[in-house]
């Protein structure tokens, strides 16, 4: 009889597949028990760091800081991206929601933002109580943004070449590859799918 998985190691085994198959990109939004959250948090660290791709944690700039993250996205009802900044420090990566009003974009870079996040545009299996975007939100958000923009929510192989063509820098991707029987091709095929829509444009 094999042993079974615990579900950390479940957990870091799905990120280094979607690693391997193409993700960029890690961040840790385990809405986990406290007193996982810590060691879930870096056993995700110690993959991406093992293969030099950027960690980042959702929500906590505290938990960031403490695991030595590359950095921290922050959305509504979190630590302000100005006050997150300010824990991390100048040279982390800070990602911040916007939710389609004018003027987040501003705000968030003047806070010290890298990167906005946006979305949902489909519906979410992770927040099914969200409601879904019109394409022309995203279309407004890049337009009014200095910085790059992410769609978040629903992303799955079929939708993230339309989301490359309306000129979103990348896409974040949760139930896509974390309910996938086989993680690696699933991030594969969305970054393929994602490169077409690029090439699309
Ligand atoms: N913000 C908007 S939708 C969403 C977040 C964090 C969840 C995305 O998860 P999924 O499962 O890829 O739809
Ligand atoms: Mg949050």
């Amino acid at each position: 009889m094999t042993a079974p998985v615990r579900p950390i190691q479940r957990l870091a085994g799905i990120v280094a597949a979607a690693i391997e198959g193409g993700a960029s990109v890690v961040q840790f939004r385990e809405k986990v028990a406290a007193s996982d959250r810590l060691a879930a948090a870096q056993a995700v660290g110690d993959v991406c760091r093992a293969r030099r791709v950027p960690f980042l944690v959702n929500d906590d700039p505290n938990l960031a800081r403490e695991l030595h993250a590359d950095g921290v996205h922050v959305g509504r009802g979190d630590t302000p991206p100005g006050e997150a900044r300010g824990i991390l420090g100048p040279d982390r990566i800070l990602g911040v929601t916007v939710y389609g009003k004018a003027g987040e974009e501003r705000a968030a870079q003047a806070a010290g933002a890298d990167y906005l996040a946006v979305g949902p545009f489909f519906p979410s299996p992770t927040k099914p109580d969200e409601p879904v975007l019109s394409l022309a939100v995203l279309d407004d958000v890049i337009s009014r943004s200095r910085l790059p923009v992410f769609a978040i929510g629903g992303i799955t192989a079929k939708r993230a070449g339309e989301i490359a063509r309306h000129g979103a820098t990348g896409v974040a991707v949760i139930s896509a590859i974390m309910e996938s029987q086989d993680p690696k091709r699933s991030a594969r095929e969305i970054l393929g799918a994602f490169e077409a829509g690029l090439s699309a444009r």
